[in-house]
Parts: structure tokens; C-alpha cells; sequence
């Protein structure tokens, strides 16, 4: 287990925590981002999603939302595209086909799906169905929704490797559920378990809350050092998701992403904690604006 700073980025997961942008480039070179997020009573959480995701320096953004939600956005993020998917009326994921998601994901270069998503009878049979026929190796991070999801199908040990690899980002109510625990369970033992449940379903875990946990496949983990507990707030976690979707879509491996993704998150909440000058006036939307 290691710590997570500007020093083990660079020479442990050969990350670059500054990241620029080189002088030809163009906006396909830094990837496009498909986010699956929000739904009728949380359609924040995929607006924080996906501006996250393009703050985190992808070249393009498409935020699928149940159709419903489509006309009241529109103009709210006018730098992403929106692709409205059926819904039959209800603004709700759990009407939308898992086959329009998977058409509207060829040619993208990452999935987050998850924020804001909601949670119904039959979704976890909905999820199998994308994980096994999205594109092999299109990266995924699974947040929020898609991981109660998750944490209710059956047999997530068995199911198929994803050779593009996926990137779990619960908290620890999240993890509770997806390892059969309790929260207090989880907490006792954060990077044991993270190591655990990484190498044994073959993911890369980022276990959040103070001192963030990123474990890989191999077993091995970090812990962040950066952030704070104003970071405790609505929202703060749909913006971590989006990040690390954005990092994926530029070209980096999922450990990288998700140990980069972690650290830029939490920097970025202290320099808005700083901004602000009060940790507990802290907001979601804040982290974004200082990614
Ligand atoms: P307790 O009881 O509070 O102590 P849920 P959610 C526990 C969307 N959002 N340490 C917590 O424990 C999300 O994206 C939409 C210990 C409770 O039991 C999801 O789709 C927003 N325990 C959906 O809402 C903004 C911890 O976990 C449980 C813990 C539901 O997500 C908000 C709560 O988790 C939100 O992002 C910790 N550090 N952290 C929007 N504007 O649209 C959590 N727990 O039931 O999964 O609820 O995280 O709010
Ligand atoms: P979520 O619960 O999904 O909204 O995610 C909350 C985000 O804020 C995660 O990235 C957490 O690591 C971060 N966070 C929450 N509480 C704290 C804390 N006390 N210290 C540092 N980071 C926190
Ligand atoms: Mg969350």
C-alpha cells in the first residue's frame, strides 16, 4: 500500500498530475466520453457528471438522459451533446432499452454510468445486459445507482472480464452493499477489503471518503492524502466519476485514471475549500468549476 501525491503519480503509475494539451492537437485526439446519468429527480447528478468529465480535458462529451428529461435541459450544458433515449414518457432509466445505450456507444472512448440513474425491480438483469454486450473494450466506471445495481445481481464473480477494464468508485454504503457488509464493517477494514474485492473481480476499486482507497487488480493500493470534509456534500461523487470517464477517454489505463482521477478530485475540493474560505459552504458544482 502506497500513498497517493504528485511524486508516486509520476514515478510509481507514470501519470502526469499536470497533464497539457500539445500544441496540434484537436479535440478528437483527447476522446469522447458517453455519460449515462440523471434521471427525473436527479438530473443534477448527471450534469455535474458530465461537466466533470469535460473540465477533465476529454474532447467530447455525450450525455444520454431518458427522453424525458431532454427538452428541460437543453441550454443548461450547451458544450455537451445530449442524446435523448427512449423512456416511454417517464424520464426513467429503467424504460430506456439497454440496447439504445449500447448503439450510442460505438465510437466512444469511455461510459460512466451510474449517477443519478435510480434503482428498480429487474435493473441488475439490465446492467448484465450492457456489461456483456457494450464493446469489450469500451472503460467503464460504474457509480452510485449502477453499483446498488451491481450490488443485487447474482454471481458478479462470474460474469465475463472486461479486457477494456472497469473502474468501481463506491462509498462506503455502496461497498457495504456490494460486499454484503455493513457500513461500520467497511470501514474498519477500507484497504483490506478494497484490495480484496479489486483483485478478486478483477476491477479497479476506488473506495471513497476521507482517505480515498484506489486497489487494483494486482492487489496492490494507494491511499489519497488530499481533499476535505467539506467534500462531504451532494454531488461531490458524481463529479469524481465524470473525472475519471474523461481521464479513461484521453488514453489512460484504468488504475492510472482512477488513482489520477482521485488525487485531481480531491485537490481540486481543496482549492475550492481555500476559495471559499470555509470548508462547509463547499458545494459539488464548486469542484467542478476548479478541475
Ligand atoms: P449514513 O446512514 O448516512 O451514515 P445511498 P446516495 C452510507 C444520486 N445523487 N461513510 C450512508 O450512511 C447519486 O448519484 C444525486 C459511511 C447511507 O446509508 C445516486 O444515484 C444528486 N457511510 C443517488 O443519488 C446529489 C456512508 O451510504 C448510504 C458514507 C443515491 O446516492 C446527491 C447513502 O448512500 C447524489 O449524488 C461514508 N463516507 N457515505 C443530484 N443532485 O441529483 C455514504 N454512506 O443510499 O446510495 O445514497 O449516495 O445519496
Ligand atoms: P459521494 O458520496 O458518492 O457523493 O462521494 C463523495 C466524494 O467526496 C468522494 O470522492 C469522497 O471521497 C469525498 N469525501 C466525502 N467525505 C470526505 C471527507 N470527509 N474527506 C475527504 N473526502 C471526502
Ligand atoms: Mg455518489
Amino acid at each position: 500500500t502506497f500513498a497517493l501525491n504528485e511524486e508516486s503519480l509520476r514515478r510509481r503509475l507514470e501519470a502526469d498530475p499536470a497533464q497539457e494539451r500539445r500544441a496540434d492537437s484537436h479535440k478528437g485526439t483527447y476522446g469522447h466520453v458517453l455519460i449515462a446519468a440523471g434521471s427525473r429527480a436527479m438530473s443534477g447528478a448527471g450534469l455535474l457528471c458530465a461537466r466533470a468529465a469535460l473540465r477533465g480535458g476529454c474532447g467530447l462529451v455525450t450525455w444520454a438522459v431518458p427522453d424525458r428529461l431532454a427538452e428541460p435541459l437543453i441550454g443548461r450544458f450547451p458544450e455537451a451533446m445530449l442524446a435523448p433515449l427512449p423512456d416511454e414518457g417517464r424520464g426513467e432509466w429503467s424504460r430506456v432499452p439497454p440496447e439504445e445505450l449500447i448503439r450510442l456507444a460505438a465510437g466512444k472512448d469511455a461510459l460512466v454510468l451510474g449517477p443519478g440513474l435510480g434503482r428498480w425491480e429487474g435493473g441488475s438483469a439490465w446492467l448484465r445486459e450492457l456489461w456483456e454486450r457494450l464493446p469489450g473494450d469500451l472503460p467503464l466506471v460504474l457509480d452510485a445507482d449502477a453499483l446498488n445495481l451491481l450490488a443485487e445481481a447474482s454471481g458478479f464473480a462470474e460474469w465475463p472480464r472486461r479486457p477494456g477494464g472497469v473502474v468501481l468508485t463506491p462509498h462506503p454504503g455502496e461497498m457495504a452493499r456490494l460486499a454484503g457488509l455493513s457500513a461500520r464493517e467497511v470501514q474498519r477494514d477500507r484497504i483490506g477489503l478494497a484490495r480484496r474485492f479489486a483483485e478478486r473481480h478483477d476491477v479497479t476499486l476506488a473506495l471513497k471518503g476521507a482517505a480515498t482507497v484506489v486497489a487494483f487488480p494486482s492487489g496492490d493500493a494507494y491511499v489519497n492524502g488530499n481533499g476535505n470534509a467539506g467534500m462531504a456534500t451532494a454531488g461531490a461523487g458524481d463529479v469524481l466519476a465524470g473525472l475519471i470517464g474523461s481521464l479513461l477517454a484521453q488514453g489512460m489505463a484504468p488504475g492510472p485514471a482512477a488513482a489520477l482521477g482521485v488525487w485531481r478530485h480531491g485537490a481540486a475540493g481543496d482549492r475550492a475549500a481555500a476559495a471559499r474560505g470555509r470548508t462547509a459552504s463547499l458545494i459539488a458544482g464548486d469542484i467542478v468549476e476548479e478541475l
